[in-house]
């Protein structure tokens, strides 16, 4: 009807023409180009469709603002069906056998016929980035087994960044079935505290070469600690992990009781050769009950919505001031007046403050 009416008022006419076969393969652009639905992302996740799930959180690691909005959306429908898993975090220095761990370890918790999903933080990677996928290939039977799911970190962005998306793929994750997760990450900065910020039980690995300086590993990773295992302990280096366990167990002693009145343990074990992986595993239950029925388990994660929460706003608060266009004008000038002795840090911040504030109301 309407376009009768508008032939009238023209006198110009557009013929339609004539559609001509392509000789691009419009499957394959089209299969490039189409993005999923929510809804079809939500029925895949919701399905443990792996291809879907892994597709989402490629979507929550994008920096494409129109990515992040669907990832957000995702993220939101998954909530519901999320919450039920066991969360484990991983750390120990580069070698101490970490994905090797994982291997032997993922067997044990799939023959309990749990699901398992392992993430990553590993912040260092923007770097290297090829190191995770070599870590697929070193967790040869966990990366082909139908009830586990291994991604890689997300490469680039800050730990902040890396962490807040790792934090977000668990709630897809969970919401695909997974009832078991593993958050590792390289036990040599700051990434322990953000594992710890997301997980419900914290395990720590250890070499045999005993204590000094527990291998670099810091006093307020080792606090943090729910079960430390002395890994490698096999061939020669049993009586040297022997050693080691009951140095962790002194030094365990003198940090003060855990809120959640959990007593940190260590163990022996050796991924290699798939040896105290069972007593590791009936720690961590014994671990949950106690904690479920002491009531720390929830309220930990409470805790730990919270502290998301802020930190989430605080980033959201950074970004939008450093990229506000008066601020991206003058901090440089001003950060150099600072570094020069000429202004106060404090003044400049009040300043800088001021000069936001005053651009955003008008
Ligand atoms: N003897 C022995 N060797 C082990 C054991 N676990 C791991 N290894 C070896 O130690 C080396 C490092 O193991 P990985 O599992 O790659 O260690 P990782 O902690 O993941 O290392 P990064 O990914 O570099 O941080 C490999 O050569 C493993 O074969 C073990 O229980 N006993
Ligand atoms: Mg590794």
């Amino acid at each position: 009807m309407k376009d009768k009416e508008e032939k009238k008022e023209s006198a110009l006419h557009i013929s339609k023409g004539k559609s001509v076969e392509s000789n691009i393969n419009q499957n394959f652009k089209r299969k490039k180009r189409r993005q999923r639905t929510l809804q079809e992302f939500l029925e895949g996740i919701l399905d443990g469709n792996r291809v879907v799930l892994s597709q989402a959180i490629t979507l929550i690691e994008s920096t494409q603002s129109q990515h992040q909005a669907l990832a957000q959306q995702i993220i939101e429908a998954c909530l519901p069906y999320s919450g039920k898993s066991l969360r484990i975090g991983l750390t120990g220095t580069p070698g101490v056998g970490k994905s090797t761990f994982i291997d032997s370890f993922g067997q044990v918790i799939i023959n309990e016929n749990r699901q398992l999903a392992v993430l990553a933080i590993d912040p260092s990677s923007q770097l290297t980035r090829g190191s995770i996928l070599g870590d697929k290939t070193r967790m040869e039977t966990l990366s082909v087994h139908p009830n586990a799911f291994i991604r890689p970190s997300a490469a680039g962005a800050s730990l902040g960044g890396v962490a807040r998306k790792t934090r977000e793929s668990i709630i897809l994750c969970e919401a695909a079935g997974f009832d078991t997760i593993i958050i590792e990450t390289v036990g040599v900065g700051q990434s322990e505290t953000a594992v710890h910020s997301m997980v419900d039980f914290f395990l720590l690995l250890l070499l045999p070469n005993s204590g000094d300086e527990l291998q670099g590993i810091k006093r307020g990773v080792m606090e943090m600690a729910d079960l430390i295992a002395i890994n490698k302990a096999d061939g020669d280096a049993l009586p040297a992990a022997k050693l080691a366990k009951r140095q962790c167990r002194n030094g365990l002693h003198l940090f003060p009781p855990k809120a959640s009145n959990w007593i940190a343990t260590t163990e022996l074990c050796s991924a290699l050769n798939q040896t105290g992986l069972d007593r590791i595993w009936q720690h961590i239950l014994s671990f949950q009950n106690q904690t479920t029925l002491n009531g720390y388990f929830q309220k930990h994660r409470q805790e730990q919505a919270k502290y998301w929460l802020e930190e989430s706003i605080q980033q959201q608060l950074k970004q939008l001031f450093y990229q506000h266009p008066s601020i991206k004008n003058t901090f440089t000038t001003i950060e150099r007046q600072v570094v020069a002795g000429q202004l106060s840090p404090f003044k400049a911040a009040e300043l800088l403050m001021h000069s936001f504030q005053e651009k955003k109301s008008l």
